[in-house]
């Protein structure tokens, strides 16, 4: 079985972080002004992890269909000496925006004789601005290729019970630091998009919810609530509300404390650390909200078994 698995990518030092940002606005270059506030962002939380925890969940992945492939050698049962036995399954990496790219995975594939594999994103809602662009860059590269690989596309994955179980187990957590949880406010986020990508139908904001709604009702949540974060520095319209507004409008609906998940990534990287530790916290202090953020899925177990059953279904497809 083979594995394309792909993730957003962010630049490994601060150097690469000009032609990063040139790529996510495909190919035109931002003013000094931007690339500054960029710099700052990252400098600000230290460096972002998403490229060790894309690479993380790969191997782990890989693991994990291993471990139960008919073919893998017994002798794993027992003992199996130092070296990690490699088995019939292989996950590739491709980042949507720095390296190793969505292509060079594509080409790594071929040439290692892959002639069919299993496409998926680290992000369980389809997007026209998220999931369809990487499509995109797959189909670019599969174009440039002398044999086809058949891609096998699991397009999303919102209300997968693995899935919903999984954020539900980390919201428990965050729940135990409250101090009257059936009084607290409890907001879901992801990435926002820009409206015009509503407006053309992007099942985006329904996805969402519905991972939103199985969440608050498996933890029978009294209420719940979705936002949305890190809207780009563009002038066009961004499908609100913004999470840093509606902190402000939960405090002066009376909550004194809010959790916040973001179900729309799974890892941790800029825009958790950023703009929810960082500046969605400084807006709730401000306004004197206690807020406390559920942790990430990042490549714990739970997060790579639903990967692996999504997989596994889609190669059988
Ligand atoms: O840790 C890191 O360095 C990477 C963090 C990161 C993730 C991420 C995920 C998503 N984005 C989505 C949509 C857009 C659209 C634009 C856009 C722009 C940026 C910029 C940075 C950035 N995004 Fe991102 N995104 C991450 C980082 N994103 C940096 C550029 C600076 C800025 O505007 O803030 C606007 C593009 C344009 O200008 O044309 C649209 C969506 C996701 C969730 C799905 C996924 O992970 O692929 C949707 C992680």
């Amino acid at each position: 079985m083979n594995v394309l698995l792909m993730a957003y990518g962010t630049p490994y030092t601060p150097e690469e972080i000009e032609p990063y940002y040139t790529d996510i606005r495909r190919g035109r270059r931002p003013s000094e002004e931007l690339v500054r506030e960029l710099e700052e962002r990252y400098a600000a939380i230290g460096k972002s992890p998403l490229n060790e925890i894309t690479l993380a969940q790969a191997i782990r992945l890989q693991a994990l269909l291993n471990l139960e492939a008919p073919a893998y050698p017994k002798r794993l049962l027992g003992p199996f000496g130092p070296r990690i036995p490699q088995g019939p399954a292989r996950v590739y990496v491709g980042t949507k925006h720095w390296h190793p790219s969505i292509g060079e995975a594509v080409a790594a594939m071929h040439e290692d004789g892959v002639r069919r594999a299993v496409a998926i994103v680290a992000a369980p809602h389809y997007s026209l601005r998220s999931v369809a662009e990487y499509q995109e860059k797959v189909e670019a590269a599969l174009k440039s290729l002398p044999e086809p690989i058949e891609m096998v596309w699991v397009e999303s994955y919102e209300a997968h019970p693995g899935l919903i179980a999984a954020y539900a187990r980390r919201l428990e957590e965050a729940i135990w630091r409250l101090r009257e949880p059936r009084k607290a406010a409890y907001v879901f986020t992801a990435h926002s998009i820009p409206l015009s990508a509503v407006e053309r139908g992007d099942p985006y904001p329904r996805q969402v919810e519905r991972t939103a709604e199985l969440i608050a009702k498996r933890l029978a949540l009294p209420r719940f609530s979705v936002a949305y974060q890190s809207a780009g520095r563009t002038p066009e319209p961004w499908l609100g509300p913004d999470i840093n507004e509606h902190l402000k409008a939960l405090r002066e609906e009376g909550f004194e404390e809010v959790v916040v998940q973001a179900v729309g990534f799974p890892a941790d990287h800029l825009e958790v650390y950023y703009d929810l530790d960082l500046e969605a916290q400084a807006t709730a202090q401000e306004v004197g909200l206690r807020l406390i953020r559920a942790r990430s899925l990042n490549a714990d177990l739970d997060y790579i078994q639903v990967l692996k059953e999504l997989v596994e279904a889609a190669w059988l497809r």
